[in-house]
Parts: structure tokens; sequence; C-alpha cells
């Protein structure tokens, strides 16, 4: 076993896997960026470094100085978390040079699904059923049309072959609107992935997102650890998973699990891997595979009992796998919602913010992993995902009663988060009758119920202290120093408490209002992909206003109350930062 790993990651994963490394007797290495420095993840860890300015692209996306960081603290691996770097060939090959050992799959394997043509081909080669369609590269409209007309049919799903999670994926309803749907996949394509390559599947209309978590070890041996669905969804966002899937029985529970051990062997798969499939009418189709640690992995481990992190470690150390594919047992249910910083009620908006009161449920069969605590800022700079609440039951239905109860006990003060949605969303009769729930996640009306009360105001901890903690950077590596004494306080000025909470700045999320009145305010640093709205125009409230990309996700920014626009302070394929003022409607 590794006797250091350093966890290229931030948030809730990276504190998972540190808690796992601390269970097998390995030291942990966090890195972070310059306003992380403050972090649970970089608290947790034995020792941390610092990257570089907050953009992940000068900090958790930096190869070279997550290498050097490795070296200068003698970390042996590296766990990449979800996300960042976590399936970047590139970056496992960089270790494997560095000598430092990637802790997930071989680079090629990386590479051989990050191609989602070359996945289709490899899988179809291999005897694995893939959603009809092309797996050759389309090259034009006119193929397109070409190919539909004599094999696959209206509707069909165009999707970019270096997407994946629904990035570049177009619906083309029909012919009129195939050469709309080609060209934007193509164009998402190349602006995320720098590949404006799509193939063609043919859409199924009503799936269910089902897939496989799987195992492969150094020495050939492959198992599953049965399904997971993660149906609800919105805009390609999971919001709820859970194990096992309501909809496979025990048959199809073996065939799609061969399924994803298939599909793991034929690209010589070793870590732990996800084979993400479309089940519909009982049919089963591979979708692509995940060839990294997934958020909703925690499902998994509530129902089978196997740590999914630790059998990733231990294979990467060159240990073969403690299972075999009988040792595996599927017992109980598991549900895990995603507690985000968004507003359900405005169209998940993203809510960043400072973390008031913090209150985590507890209780039989009650999980939480997190990535904040009581006085942390949410910044809109990284993933709006803060935390999982997990839990177990014996069926599907006590289930949803646990995680409906547990989520009332769950308190984040201060914040919008995504509670008071799953808590909504868990008590309709379409979650109980196990349904996908693509109506209700997309019910303008009904989400708007879900709006926060308006005088909501930002609780602060305000504990007095004499014993201050500091962090000091020397060269880069950060240590802890623990100061006891009278709070400083220049000029009798600033309470003990203050200086740890400042500075406070000043809210100028579009959920809390702000700015003139009638302003809307940008929530979120990104680009502006569409504008939906003219300066004159009048519209509901709700109405979509436009379309901000950021950190890879399109958010849908509406409008808070009806009116007319007087102003509009974005143009499409421009840039806003946090605090614009994208409209003032009156
Ligand atoms: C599809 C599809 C229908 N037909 N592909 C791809 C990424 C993932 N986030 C969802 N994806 C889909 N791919 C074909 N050929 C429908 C979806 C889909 C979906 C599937 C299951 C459950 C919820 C979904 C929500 C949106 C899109």
């Amino acid at each position: 076993m590794f006797g250091k790993v350093l966890v290229a990651n931030r948030g809730e994963i990276a504190i998972r896997v540190m808690r796992t490394l601390e269970e097998l007797g390995v030291a942990s290495v966090a890195v972070y960026s310059e306003p992380d420095r403050d972090a649970p993840h970089v608290k947790r860890a034995d020792d941390a470094y610092l990257l570089g300015p907050g953009p992940a692209a000068q900090s958790y996306l930096k190869i070279d100085k997550i290498l050097e960081v490795a070296g200068q603290s003698r970390a042996e691996a590296i766990h990449p978390g979800y996300g960042f770097l976590a399936e970047n060939a590139a970056f496992a090959r960089a270790c494997e040079e560095a000598g430092i050992v990637f802790i997930g799959p071989p680079a090629d394997a990386i590479d051989a699904m990050g191609s989602k043509t070359k996945a289709r081909e490899l899988m179809r080669d291999a005897g694995v059923p893939i959603v009809p369609g092309t797996t050759d590269p389309v090259e034009s409209v006119e193929d397109a049309r070409r190919i539909i007309d004599e094999s696959i049919g209206y509707p069909v799903a165009i999707k970019a072959a270096g997407g994946g999670g629904g990035k570049g994926f177009r619906v083309a309803e029909d012919e009129d609107s195939l050469e709309d749907a080609f060209e934007g996949a193509a164009r998402e394509g190349d602006k995320f992935f720098s590949d404006s390559t799509v193939y063609i599947e043919r859409y199924l209309p009503d799936p269910r997102h089902v897939e496989v978590q799987v195992l492969a070890d150094g020495d050939g041996n492959v198992i599953h650890l049965f399904e997971r669905d993660c149906s609800v969804q919105r805009r390609h966002q999971k919001l709820i998973e859970e194990s096992p899937a309501p909809a496979v029985d025990p048959d199809l529970r073996e065939r799609i699990g061969k399924i994803g051990t298939d599909a793991a062997r034929a690209v010589g798969y070793r870590s732990a891997g996800t084979v993400e499939g479309l089940l519909q009418d009982g049919e089963y189709f591979f979708l692509e595979m995940n060839t990294r640690v997934q958020v909703e992995h925690c499902v998994t481990e509530m129902v089978t009992g196997i740590d999914i992190v630790r059998e990733q470690i231990k294979i990467a150390a060159g240990e073969p796998l403690a299972y075999a594919q009988e040792d595996v047992v599927l017992r109980g249910h598991a549900i895990e919602c995603r507690i985000n910083a968004e507003d359900a009620s405005k169209n998940f908006a993203p809510a960043p913010g400072r973390v008031g009161s913090y209150r985590e449920p507890a209780g039989p069969f009650v999980r939480v992993d997190s990535g904040v605590e009581e006085g942390y800022e949410v910044l809109p700079l990284y993933d709006p995902m803060i935390a999982k609440l997990i839990v177990w039951d014996v069926d599907r239905t006590a289930s949803t009663k646990r995680m409906i109860r547990a989520l009332g006990e769950y308190e984040v003060g201060g914040m919008k988060t995504l509670i008071p949605f799953h808590q909504a969303l868990l008590a309709t009769e379409q979650w109980a009758r196990g349904e996908t729930c693509r109506d209700l996640v997309e019910d303008r009306a009904w989400l708007r119920e879900l709006a926060f009360p308006v005088a909501e105001k930002a609780e602060e901890p305000a504990e007095e202290r004499v014993e201050r903690d500091y962090a000091v950077e020397v060269s880069g590596r950060k240590f802890e120093v623990k100061v006891i004494g009278a709070p400083f306080a220049p000029n009798g000025a600033a309470p003990a408490g203050a200086a740890r909470q400042a500075p406070r700045r000043e809210r100028k999320s579009g959920g809390g209002g702000g700015g003139a009145p009638g302003a809307l305010i940008s929530p979120i640093q990104g680009t502006v992909l569409k504008v939906a709205v003219e300066q004159g125009a009048q519209i509901e409230e709700g109405a979509l206003v436009c379309v901000i990309e950021a950190m890879k996700m399109e958010n849908e920014i509406t409008a808070p109350s009806a009116g007319t626009v007087e102003e509009l302070g974005v143009s499409e394929g421009g840039s806003v930062a946090t605090g614009d003022t994208i409209a003032v409607i009156k």
C-alpha cells in the first residue's frame, strides 16, 4: 500500500477520498487554489499545498504544478476524484512518466471511452448492445439526412463524439429540425472538446438512465456492483440517484451487470468505473463509460457494503480484488440527493453565498458527504454541488421516508439549496410510482411553488474566540498555526469573530435582489450563449432572459417578475461577471 497519496480535487470528493486513505493508514496531501485556503478539504488533509489562483485552469487543472507538488510532498500516487483531471488521459500518462501512480484506469482505456464513436464501435464489436445509430462520424447534414432516411428514422439524437453527460446533445424530431440540431451539436462539441465530430443515435422518447458500477483489478478480474438509476436529471445534471433501479428485476439485473463487465473487459479496464446506459421497455443500451469514481457511487456502497474508493486505491496499489462476483450481495435500497447551491424555484439558478448556521442530519443509515461547513463561502467559481445526502433502508418506500426525514433535519442557513426541491419531489406520486419525473423537473409552475421565503437574512456565526488558528504558507506549503491569546483588535475595532469571517462580500446574487430596482443581476460569471429577450419586450415572470455558460454548465437566467425590459446589459457571445446587470425589468 502507498505511504502517501495526493488528492487532486476539492470539496466533498476530496474529503471522501481522504477518509478512506486514513482508514488504509495512508497519509493524504491536499491541493488548493487561493480562494480555497480555508476550505474543509484543506483542513482534512495531513498536508496541503497551494496550486495557484481560483480559476481551475490556473489551479486544479494545472498538470505540471500538481506533479511538482506530488514530487515535493513525496506522494506515491494521485487520486483525481471526479471532474477536473479525472478523465484526462494526458494527465494519467504524465503521472506515469513522473513515476507516480494514477489512481484510475490505464490512459488507453480513458482514450477509448473518451471518444464516443470509438467507444460505440468497440462495444458493438464486443457484443454490447448500443443505441441503434452510427459508429462512424457523420460528416455533413446531407450525410445525416441520407443515413437517417436509410436506416435510423426520426426522431434522432445528434451527439458530439467528444461529448458525454449530455454536452453537445441535440434532438431532431424531423427533417426540418435536423440542420439546427446537427450544427448545434457540432458547435458545442467544438467549443467544449475542440472536436466538432458528431454521430447519430435513434432518439428514445422516455428512457431511464441506468448505470452499472464495475470494479476491475490488474489480474483481469472484473465484477459489477449492480446498477443505479439516475433518471431524475435537469439539463443533464443528475439530481437524485438510487440503487437498486426501480425498473430493473433480477433477470434484467443480471443481464445489464454482464453488459457492464463485458464493456469494461473490452477496453482492458482496471479500477472503478461506470457503464452508463438507457433502459426502455426492458431493452438496455450502452451509452458511454465514465472512467472515474462517480458522484453517486455512495448509493452502491450502501446497498453492497463495499467501499468503492478503498477498492479503487487497493487496485491501483496492485492488490487483487477482494471480492468475487458471488460475494457481492444487494441489500435494501439507497437514495442520494445532491445538495446544490441552487434555487429550484428560479429554474435552478446558481445561488452561491456564505453558509450561515450549518447542521447535518444524522440517525440510523444516514450519510452526509459534504464539502462545506459553517461560515464557508460557496464560490460561483466551482461546482454548485456542496454536499450529498445518502440514506439506506430496507426498501424504496422506507428509504424515501428516511430521506424526507433527513432532509428536514438538514439546516444550511443563509443559503438557497435544493433541499426544498428534494423534499417536494420525493413526496410526489410520480416519485412513489418510480417515474423519471421529467414532467416535474421541467414544470416551471411547480418549481415556482418552491420559492424561498423573501426576507431571509443570512445568519452569522458570531462566536467570541481567543484561541485562533492561522494557516501560513511557507514556499507554497501550508502549515497550521494555533495562536492563543487576546483577540487581535487594531484600534479596538474588530471583535474576535469578525476577522475570521471577514471580508464579508457584498451579496450580489440575483436571488437576494440587490442592485438598482428591477435590476436582474448575474449570479455567476460566464459566457452568454443566448439572449432570449429584446429591449422593450414585455415579459412574464419566470420567462427566459438569457443562458449563461459557466463551468461547462448552461444556466438559464429567468425574469424574477413580469415587466418591460428597459435595459439589456448582455449580448450573445459576450461575457458577464458576477454582479453585472443582465437586464432592468420594470
Ligand atoms: C439519450 C436520450 C434519448 N435517446 N440518447 C444523454 C446524457 C444523459 N445525461 C441523458 N442522455 C440522454 N440520451 C438517446 N439516443 C435521452 C437522454 C436523456 C435522459 C435519459 C434518461 C433519463 C433522463 C434523461 C434526461 C435527459 C436526456
